[in-house]
């Protein structure tokens, strides 16, 4: 990493207090101590017993014992980034005191961790899942996290049932499995039976639960909040991030095979395109709501499971983030970050979602479990750039050293200090909402449309996305036990649609419903739902580059040439590694072969061709090529290649691009790349 990126980013410059580096150094012990010896246990007698004094064998092992600390119960497997954050304008002061939202000189230092729900730390990053979405604000008045999702909406609307929702998803108790997916019998009778959860369980059955990236995923707040002004004047507000590069996914069958060929396909895509340079963007937008506009919708603004429809409330977008720095240590940094919803700064502030006040409450709770006790705030991670101070003292890993004999407030031992601030000193003061009721439990009237938005949803997607959906619900149920359960799942998808719930019945062997239900007559959509109506870019993208000995050397570099002037990422695959010889002299460099590759680690294939393949390398590429068309990407051949997509009987589909003259085939194959998916070949 660059010194010039450290400099001025206030965390990176912290957290250099707390790096170091053994490298070249004597080893000793914890204490100081050098050690002559780390190989061998001290023994009485080369043959003898382990002694009880060695001091350096009892720490060394005592350590180890104590390596691992509890995994999130949610939101286990995670990878995190550093990276900053600013807004373009103070067009946000109308709304909110922020500074970190309305001063356009600030660079705020974020970190970003992003993560499955369902499973363990060690499962694979591209099972059918929700993603988590959390970035930590280090502002100069204290940090702000939002601890959002990839999927707009949730599964309930009460914090209360959480731990229900959890013990359904997570892998059943009395076997243990399925680890990392939700296509198993709890899950999905909890669902049928809080039917709350149809609008989330659609969004998780489309492409949405599979994205093809991190960095191509949106990322929401989920809740309503507060932004609150310096005139103490308060809007609803909805957070949004959206990606620069679009919102795209994988498809469902190369997503099954991601899990087992790369395990880590999804770290390893951020990782690689931050050391690339490549860093991933975000703009950070507001839905903002006046107070009197409370009332206004055909949804309670409060019910967690409703979006704000785009078309009715625009997204107003106001700033950006980059994720610029991969971090030194994962358990250090990612493993140890402790994110909360209640984390926020002044001119933030909460609204009244029951689901967002038992979060509020969940997140300090979790990490004293998981972090060890009441200081994790101290942790390098976690710590704010500013100064902290107040009379909280002691417990489990204390590191700061308070001075001093006071520790209480109010005192006259220490002039009254450390004291509170006023609000023009940046105090943080609620936004004073007028509050009034009985104590009840129970669900508001207007939280209790559970169909509208999933048939809002539904009407929002293009056919393909729509076959997906039905494919995903199909999958699901498929895997369940229970013909009981999967029955009461159709007649719940039968009040969003028929059109949903009969194909799944019948994939399912199920006597399909013949009557629609509560979503039946409504024809709303909201186009921005669809993933259709995103961004699509070849940049970033990688290209798998088939070449065999005896290529044409001018001509396949012109093509790799093109390729990376359009940002793509063209890899290399051959027989063996080494290089690969081309007829005209040049050679290239192999970076990966047939058995260390895949079809499924690259968004397109280049068949550069060889004159020199043999049965053997042509039987591989076809491989490569027919699974990459398979999954409806784009597949590009020149030379010897045009023959291999010949025989494979595909040279005229959509998306297959061959041709003699390179400047044209460059720019249609990257063209071809930028389209992603080529639908109309076939349906998966
Ligand atoms: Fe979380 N959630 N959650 N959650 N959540 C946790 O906190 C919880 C919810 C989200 O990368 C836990 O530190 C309750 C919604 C993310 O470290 C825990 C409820 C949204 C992460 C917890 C919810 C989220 C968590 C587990 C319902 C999207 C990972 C470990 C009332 C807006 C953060 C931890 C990271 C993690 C509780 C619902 C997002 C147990 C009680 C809605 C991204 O505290």
């Amino acid at each position: 990493m660059s010194n010039d990126r450290r400099h001025g980013n206030r965390k990176d410059e912290q957290l250099e207090h707390y790096r170091t580096n053994d490298q070249g150094k004597k080893m000793t012990t914890n204490q100081g101590q050098k050690v002559s010896e780390d190989e061998f246990s001290l023994k009485a007698g080369e043959r003898g017993p382990t002694l009880m004094e060695d001091f350096h064998f009892r720490e060394k092992m005592t350590h180890f014992d104590h390596e691992r600390i509890p995994e999130r119960i949610v939101h286990a497997r995670g990878y995190a980034a550093h990276g900053e954050f600013h807004v373009y304008d103070d067009s946000m002061k109308a709304y909110t005191k922020a500074a970190f939202l309305t001063n356009p000189e600030k660079s705020t230092p974020v970190f970003v961790r992003f993560s499955t729900v369902q499973g363990s730390k060690g499962s694979p990053d591209t099972v059918r899942d929700v993603r988590g979405f959390a970035t930590k604000f280090y502002t100069d008045e204290g940090n702000f996290d939002l601890v959002g999702n990839n999927i707009p909406i949730f599964f309930i609307q009460d914090a209360m049932k959480f731990p229900d929702l959890i013990h359904a998803v997570k892998p059943e108790p009395h076997n243990e499995m399925p680890q990392g997916g939700s296509a198993h019998d709890t899950f999905w009778d909890f669902v049928a039976n809080n039917q709350e959860a149809a609008h989330m369980s659609i969004w998780a059955m489309s492409d949405r639960g599979i994205p093809r990236s991190f960095r191509m995923m949106e990322g929401f707040g989920i809740h309503t909040f507060r932004l609150v002004n310096e005139k103490g004047q308060a809007h609803f507000v909805k957070f949004h991030w959206k990606p620069k590069l679009g919102v795209h996914s994988l498809v469902w069958d190369e997503a099954q095979k991601l899990s087992g060929k790369d395990i880590d396909f999804h770290r390893r895509d951020l990782y690689e395109a931050i050391e690339n340079g490549d860093y991933p963007e975000w703009e950070l937008g507001f839905q903002i709501i006046r107070e009197d506009q409370e009332f206004d919708f055909d949804f309670d603004i409060l019910d967690p499971t409703k979006v704000w429809p785009e078309e009715e409330v625009p997204v107003q977008i106001v700033g950006k983030l980059t994720l610029n720095r991969n971090v030194d240590n994962v358990f250090a940094e990612t493993e140890q970050a402790a994110f909360h919803p209640g984390h926020v700064v002044s001119g933030i502030d909460f609204s009244n979602d029951p689901l967002l006040q038992g979060r509020l409450f969940s997140y300090t709770d979790t990490q004293i479990s998981r972090l060890g006790g009441p200081n994790f705030h101290e942790l390098p991670i976690n710590r704010p750039v500013c100064p902290f101070h107040n009379n909280q003292r002691d417990g489990m890993h204390r590191s700061t050293i308070n001075n001093g004999q006071v520790s209480y407030h109010k005192n006259s031992l220490a002039d009254n200090t450390p004291e509170p601030a006023s609000e023009e000193e940046g105090g943080y003061v609620h936004y004073q909402e007028k509050v009034e009721g009985h104590k009840i439990r129970a669900r508001s009237e207007s939280f209790k449309d559970h169909f509208s938005q999933a048939v809002l949803f539904w009407n929002s997607m293009s056919d393909v996305e729509k076959e997906h959906i039905i494919d995903g619900y199909s999958f699901e149920l498929g895997k369940c036990e229970n013909v009981s359960v999967q029955k009461q799942v159709v007649d719940m998808l039968r009040q969003i649609s028929l059109d949903l719930a009969q194909p799944v019945a019948e994939n399912l062997g199920i006597h399909p419903p013949v009557e629609g239900g509560a979503g039946t007559g409504i024809t709303k959509s909201s186009p921005a739902l669809s993933q259709q109506h995103t961004s699509f870019k070849a940049e970033t993208r990688k290209v798998g580059v088939i070449v065999g000995e005896g290529f044409n050397g001018s001509e396949v570099n012109a093509v790799i040439a093109d390729m990376r002037k359009a940002g793509i990422h063209p890899e290399v695959i051959s027989s063996t590694f080494g290089t690969c010889k081309a007829a005209d002299g040049p050679e290239l460099e192999v970076q990966h072969t047939f058995l260390t590759a895949d079809s499924l680690l690259f968004d397109a294939l280049y068949c550069a061709g060889g004159q020199n393949t043999d049965e053997a390398f042509r039987k591989k590429a076809k491989d490569f090529i027919d699974e990459t068309f398979f999954h409806c990407k784009p597949i590009g051949a020149t030379h010897e290649g045009t023959s291999w997509i010949k025989e494979a009987g595909i040279d005229t589909a959509p998306g297959v691009i061959t041709g003699e003259d390179i400047d044209s085939f460059s720019s249609a194959f990257i063209e071809a790349v930028a389209s992603h998916r080529f639908w109309d070949r076939q349906v998966i």
